[in-house]
């Protein structure tokens, strides 16, 4: 029987190493089955509403709770690490030579800033668990590509809630928070549930250009801009294409608008997710041109470099085919005897809206 006394002082610790850490939202959540929440992933899979992610669908057992998982989990730590930007994410809505890329995706990658965090964490949590006699401590530690359901997680540890636009939000930090989670084998006091603070707002719901939620709390992601453009390999349907815009990689536009988001403060935000200079209003024209090597080095250190050249510049063929300037024309031309087939169409379909726009 492990003494409360001891894990409630540990984990009072733990929260102040994880401020530390730069992590501004922790919160504890019992590893327990969740049967809402695995029938409404069930019920996402089976609407084929992740598309061709696969893997999404190939662990969902072990997704759908810590415990399949991992049996011996008795906590979920929940935590968040702030990426609130200091400018406004639609700022370059109306600039169709300049290339909007996500606000998550302008800084450092954020999958090794939490991770290394999530770590040095974690090893913290054994030593000091150890120093209270607390034997053989086990943990694991997630941000976001293992088969674990953050945002549900998130919720129960108190972080938030799931907006309609189904990210989690956050009173103090609105939309912009990255999770990670660590499941221990530490039965530590749960806190309490975040519960809902959408009301009767649907800002979220009108704003999304693709028109990608079904209802509520549901998004059908094969309509998502963000999986459009960075999950999705092979041509990009038609009917996303004009609604695309000028967006080259993922999508602000159901975060931007949440009202919850007055309350963020850029300030709280990890510096090495400052968007990078160059990243905050790219020419199209100057990405058009990227070669293999142009691209990686360009994208070195930033998460968009795990899409590659070819994907990458069909993203941007697809901006400069909506944008009507005749500066792009020179560039998109040369890619249509591109080697990649898909980079070829895109821009054989860019240069026919070119010449029909100018
Ligand atoms: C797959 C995935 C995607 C997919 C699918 C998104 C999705 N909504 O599922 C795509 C590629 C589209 C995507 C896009 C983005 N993603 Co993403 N993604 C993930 C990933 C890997 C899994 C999410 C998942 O489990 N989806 C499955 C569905 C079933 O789960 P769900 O959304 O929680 O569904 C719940 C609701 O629908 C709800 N529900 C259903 N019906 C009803 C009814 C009612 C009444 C209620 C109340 C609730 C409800 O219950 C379901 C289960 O909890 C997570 C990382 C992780 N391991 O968790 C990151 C993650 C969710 N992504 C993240 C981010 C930042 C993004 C983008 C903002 C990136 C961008 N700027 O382009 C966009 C946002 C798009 C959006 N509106 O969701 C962050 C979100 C952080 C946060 N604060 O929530 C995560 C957590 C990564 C991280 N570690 O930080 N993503
Ligand atoms: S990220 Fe963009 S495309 Fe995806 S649901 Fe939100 S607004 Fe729609
Ligand atoms: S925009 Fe409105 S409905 Fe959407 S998540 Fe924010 S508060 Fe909820």
């Amino acid at each position: 029987m492990v003494n409360s006394a001891v894990t409630d002082a540990l984990k009072a610790r733990l929260v102040e190493q994880a401020k530390a850490e730069g992590f501004v939202a922790i919160g504890f959540a019992p590893a327990a089955d969740d049967p809402v929440r695995t029938r409404r992933l069930r019920e996402w899979l089976d609407a084929g509403h992740h598309g061709t992610m696969g893997w999404m669908e190939d662990r969902a057992e072990v997704r759908q709770s810590p415990k399949s998982m991992w049996p011996e989990a008795q906590s979920v730590i929940a935590l968040g690490m702030a990426y609130t930007p200091e400018h406004d994410p639609l700022a370059l809505e109306a600039h169709p030579d300049k290339a909007r890329i996500s606000v998550y995706a302008q800084g450092r990658d954020y999958h090794d800033t939490v991770k290394k965090a999530l770590k040095r964490l974690a090893r913290w949590l054994v030593a000091e668990a150890e120093r209270e006699g607390l034997s053989d401590v086990q943990l694991k530690v997630f941000v976001d590509t293992a088969p674990v359901m953050e945002k549900p997680l998130g919720q129960a540890a108190g972080l938030g809630w799931q907006g309609k636009h189904t990210n989690l939000v956050s009173r103090a930090h609105g939309s912009w928070l990255f999770l990670g989670a660590i499941y221990c084998t530490v039965p530590f006091a749960p806190d309490e549930q975040e519960v809902d603070h959408c009301g009767s707002c649907t800002d979220c719901q009108t704003a999304c250009p693709t028109h990608a939620f079904p209802a509520p709390y549901k998004l059908d992601a094969r309509r998502c801009i963000s999986y459009l453009t960075i999950e999705h390999k092979g041509p990009i349907p038609d009917e996303f294409r004009e609604a695309i815009g000028n967006r080259i990689y993922g999508c602000d536009d159901c975060l931007a608008v949440c009202p919850w988001n007055k309350f963020a403060d850029s300030a709280a935000a990890n510096r090495a997710f400052a968007a990078r200079e160059d990243l905050l209003a790219p020419d199209l024209a100057d990405l058009l041109v990227l070669d293999d090597a142009g691209f990686r080095a360009m994208f070195s250190g930033s998460p968009i470099k795990r899409i590659g050249r070819d994907r990458f510049v069909r993203n941007c063929l697809i901006a400069a085919g909506n944008s009507a300037e005749g500066k792009l024309k020179a560039p998109v031309e040369a890619l249509t005897s591109d080697p990649d087939p898909v980079v070829a169409e895109a821009a054989d379909w860019a240069l026919s809206r070119l010449t029909a726009a100018l």
